[in-house]
């Protein structure tokens, strides 16, 4: 197994992670997961990392599943696979509960499970050339890695609909339109920009944006007076941080916070 599968770039107060498989358009296999998890494993156990940027090496972020071995021999009946109980849907989980955020810089087409795991992450920025694509429907399968659950609460029923059936390229340009991510940004400017919001939360009150995260997962499924609840029991939480203290005591003073993050 080759830990270049994914490149690790410390920062201060951030990592980057790229995928790194150019020529397959970083498509994952297994192993390329393995080293994923691990890199992620070690982001969060760095209690000096507020935030981790997700991005592509090459001039894709990630075209899904690598399909090579899923080609039948003539003959050969169709198994079923395990790679989203082994591989996506933990990788999906992990990233919405990371305990600072996450950025997906998305350098190029984002495809199948690739798209997907983008928008799982908590700010999506892509530079114009890049698109997203459904592509399940092209090859007989479902979204996934949380596609069904991400494009109606995204982008609305109708688009949804569209993209995951007739599963065509959609244009950073237009995805930024359609609210399906934060933002689009000329290719040159992609990583300076996604380094720019890095650098923001590399000091930010990185436990009161865990909670923020928490908060608003939760919200896509509880009526007002659930979430009212979990807002009151999550500020109380956020009240007993030493950057909730500190950030009203730098407002008193009229000067800029030194929030400690994680510690
Ligand atoms: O079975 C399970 O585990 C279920 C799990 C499913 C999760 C999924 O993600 S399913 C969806 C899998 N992904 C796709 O269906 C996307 C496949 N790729 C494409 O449709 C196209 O490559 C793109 C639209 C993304 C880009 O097209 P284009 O024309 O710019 O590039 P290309 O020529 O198709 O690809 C360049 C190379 O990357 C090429 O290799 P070669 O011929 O130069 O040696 C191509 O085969 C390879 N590549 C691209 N995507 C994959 C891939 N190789 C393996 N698996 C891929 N997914």
């Amino acid at each position: 197994m080759s830990d270049k599968l994914i490149l690790t770039q410390l920062e201060v107060g951030y990592r980057i992670l790229t995928l790194n498989r150019p020529d397959k358009l970083n498509a994952f296999t297994d192993d390329m997961h393995a080293v994923l998890r691990a890199a992620i494993d070690e982001a969060e156990a760095d209690t000096d990392c507020r935030a981790l940027m997700i991005t592509g090496a090459g001039r894709a972020f990630c075209a899904g599943q690598d399909l090579r071995d899923r080609v039948l021999k003539p003959g050969e009946a169709p198994k079923p696979r395990d790679s989203l109980e082994k591989h996506y849907n933990p990788l999906i989980r992990r990233l919405r509960n990371l305990p600072f955020p996450v950025i997906a810089a998305v350098n190029g087409v984002a495809a199948g499970a690739g798209a997907n795991i983008a928008l799982a992450c908590d700010i999506v920025i892509a530079g114009k050339s890049a698109s997203f694509i459904q592509s399940f429907a092209r090859i007989g399968l479902v979204p996934d890695s949380g596609g069904t659950w991400f494009l109606p609460r995204l982008v609305g029923e109708a688009r949804a609909r569209g993209l995951a059936l007739i599963a065509q390229e959609l244009q950073a340009e237009k995805a930024a339109d359609w609210g399906l991510i934060w933002r689009c940004v000329d290719d040159d400017a992609l990583i300076y920009e996604a380094r720019r919001i890095c650098e923001h939360f590399s000091i930010a009150p990185t436990q009161g944006l865990a909670l923020i995260k928490r908060a608003l997962d939760a919200s896509a499924t509880n009526d007002l007076d659930t979430q009212l609840d979990l807002e009151r029991d999550l500020q109380k939480q956020a009240n007993m941080t030493p950057d909730y203290a500190e950030g009203v005591r730098a407002f008193m003073e009229k000067r800029k916070p030194k929030f400690q993050g994680r510690k």
